[in-house]
């Protein structure tokens, strides 16, 4: 769970949620696809060596495994050493034999469902996770007397130390429904997708945590192969005086980059992509030259964070870094100053850059070499955490 800790809310889910938690919905809207999240918490439950049995209704169980497959995670050992334990409620409904370990053989009886689900998380040893994929496809066949069982369910797990993960995505479903789900689970994770001009963006958020209403922020995620969900960050803003270093530094940062020339030599617009530890950024370089000024307040719009690279052997420029924070739009977002060069002779320290520039206390001035990516990555930590507060 060592990567998925460290994001912000998806390391409080796993951290004081599915720890600790007795119960977790995962509650999405029918946009977004919770199950790639939900393999990705298996995969994480798996590597700390402890068994995942996952009730699948509602599609093959060899599709689940190549789902995993797809995103990076093999489970091939898992299976093979009975870590990873299907029971399958779907084969019956086609009319095939199953030939895993625990098979509903009626999958339009909900007693035997739920006897075979604690058949197996009496059986199967060690602190389990226990998924049930999905719980919708369960209220479509059996409505308000899923909700009965869940309960009970939710109370065996502390008797036979399994934690239940309910997948459910709502197809409008009534209040009777959907209020009782909430107050049921102690965890409740909603992810939805949200309508921006033409691009939706897809966030989640946590709307209780171990048993208590919590409010979180939301917070924006993709899906990425492999890797899975990555907390996602539409764009980061790098900005900064001709010369100073922004194209080196984008490239620096970035898995894919690409700079887009125009005319001769001068004219460049940076973009970048990154991915860093579960996070997914979008990057922004601008251009220096003032002539391109007017550009810079579109480049700048919805930016989530600003990486304002300076020459600190050029004090003489550092009024024109903070006009462009200004023209961007961007003055008081999350802040990092990379104080650049800082191999060439003359070079002003970042304490000096950060006093010359009178800079509110609260932005962190790093000294860079961009063109020996010295501490550039760190930079982008800083960035990350004045980003979400972690
Ligand atoms: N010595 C030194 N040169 C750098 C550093 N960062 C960038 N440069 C050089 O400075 C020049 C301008 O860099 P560039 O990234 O194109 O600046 P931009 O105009 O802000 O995009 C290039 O020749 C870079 O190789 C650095 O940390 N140290
Ligand atoms: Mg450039």
């Amino acid at each position: 769970m060592m990567e998925l800790a460290r994001l912000p809310l998806v390391g409080e889910v796993v951290e004081e949620g599915l720890k600790s938690g007795l119960s977790t919905l995962i509650r999405c809207n029918p946009l977004v696809d919770g199950s790639i999240f939900t393999y990705q918490l298996c995969y994480a439950w798996l590597n700390e060596g402890n068994p995942v049995i996952y009730y699948v209704n509602n599609k093959r169980t060899d599709i689940v495994v190549e789902d995993f497959k797809r995103y990076g995670w093999d489970v091939g050992k898992p299976l093979e050493e009975r870590k990873l334990i299907f029971i399958d409620a779907y084969s019956a409904i086609l009319g095939l034999t199953s030939s895993e370990p625990y098979v509903v053989k009626d999958a339009f009886n909900l007693k035997q469902i739920s006897e075979t689900l604690v058949k197996a998380v009496r059986e199967v040893e060690g602190r389990k996770l226990l998924v049930v994929d999905s719980l919708s496809t369960l209220l479509d066949y059996f409505e308000t007397e899923v909700l009965g069982y869940v309960t009970s369910w939710n109370k065996l797990a502390p008797v036979y130390g399994f934690v239940p993960l309910y997948l459910f995505t709502d197809w409008g479903y009534g209040p009777e429904i959907k209020d009782k789900l909430i107050e049921l689970c102690d965890n409740v994770i909603d992810m939805r997708a949200l309508e921006k001009s033409v691009v939706a963006t897809e966030v989640f958020t946590v709307q209780k945590l171990a048993g208590k209403p919590v409010e979180k922020p939301v917070v924006p995620f993709k899906y990425v192969r492999p890797g899975g969900l990555k907390i996602y960050i539409p764009k980061i803003l790098i900005t900064g005086p001709y010369h100073a270093g922004k194209t080196t530094v984008v490239h620096a940062l970035s898995t894919r980059a690409v700079s887009v020339q125009r005319g001769e030599t001068t004219v460049a617009l940076d973009f970048g992509h990154l991915e860093y530890k579960g996070f997914s950024a979008d990057l922004f370089g601008t251009i220096g030259q003032q002539r391109f000024d007017p550009i810079l307040e579109q480049l700048g719009g919805e930016s989530v964070g600003v990486i304002l690279v300076v020459d600190s052997t050029k004090p003489e420029t550092f009024p024109r870094a903070l006009e462009m924070l200004r023209k961007a739009r961007v003055y008081g977002l999350p802040t990092v100053v990379f104080a650049n060069k800082q191999d060439l002779p003359g070079a002003l320290s970042p304490e000096e850059v950060k006093e010359r520039m009178k800079l509110p206390p609260e932005v962190p001035v790093i000294g860079t070499v961009a063109t020996r990516k010295d501490r550039i990555i760190e930079g982008l930590e800083i960035l990350l955490k004045q980003i979400f507060g972690k």
